[in-house]
């Protein structure tokens, strides 16, 4: 999704009792109490975050905005852009998979999906979807696709045919607004837009099973005004590390989870 809206379409959005959301003017937030910052790199402050991913050893990023959107390979400790593949100033770029070697980059409504040899970021094609296009991972075999609904898709990755679709529910209650993933030791970790959560989703059943809040993040330290929503969850499977940033954050944080 583009920019965030005004607050008062954001309360029309969300309803009486809607999530919180970081545009109001309140004081900076404490840390909340699930999660603990373990460290913390610089973020390319002009980067529109839509998707996050760290794969062998290597942190990529799809950033959006029309005329802005892009594929890179990052730089963790520096946040140096390695390398980077600039989409058509039409396409606006979403979420971001890597499976088998090659990574997936959504658009939000142009119905098509990149793909991009992962080693080099050369392009190998395109798939076609309907609907629009917000986050994607993947859980080794299929890719999962959120369109900022509470359904979630898992599509074939040669052809991007749904194999199936599940609605993301808690307490019973659809989750609508489901924007970048990731997969995380079984789970489905999906940005809630608008919000600091993370819903944790059981791929199977679609119920969330717990929540990561991270309120005060960006860290009050490494704020510049205009910086959008939490949106980028990546996981290094090999080091059991979490990486967290948003959309023109000026930093990447590194966090645990920790009992509340
Ligand atoms: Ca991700």
């Amino acid at each position: 999704m583009p920019r965030s809206p005004p607050a008062l379409l954001l309360l029309a959005l969300l309803g009486a009792g809607g999530c919180s959301h970081p545009s109001a003017p309140a004081p900076a937030p404490a840390p909340g109490p699930g999660y603990r910052v373990v460290a913390s790199f610089p973020h390319d402050p002009q980067a529109f975050t839509q998707g996050l991913l760290f794969r062998e050893g290597r942190l990529y990023e799809s950033t959006g905005l029309e005329g802005r959107s892009t594929l890179r390979e990052v730089a963790l400790q520096t946040g140096e852009v390695l390398r980077q593949h600039a989409l058509a100033p039409q396409e606006f770029a979403e979420g971001l998979a890597s499976l088998e070697g090659r990574l997936y980059q959504l658009t939000w409504k142009s119905g098509r999906a990149f793909v991009y040899d992962a080693a080099t970021l050369q392009p190998e094609g395109e798939r076609r979807y309907e609907g629009e296009g917000w986050g994607l991972t993947d859980d080794g075999r299929s890719l999962i696709q959120s369109d900022g609904s509470a359904t979630l898709r898992f599509r074939d990755p040669g052809t991007f045919a749904v194999q199936r679709s599940v609605t993301v529910t808690d307490e019973g209650r659809p989750v609508p607004y489901l924007n970048e993933l990731e997969y995380v030791r079984g789970e489905v970790w999906a940005n809630v837009w608008l919000s600091d959560r993370i819903a944790r989703i059981d791929p199977a059943s679609g119920r969330v099973t717990g929540w990561v809040d991270l309120t005060g993040l960006p860290l009050p330290e490494h704020r510049h005004g205009e910086e959008d929503v939490l949106n980028g969850i990546a996981y290094d499977a090999a080091e059991d590390r979490l990486f967290v940033t948003g959309k023109l954050w000026s930093r990447l944080y590194e966090i645990r989870i920790v009992a509340p």
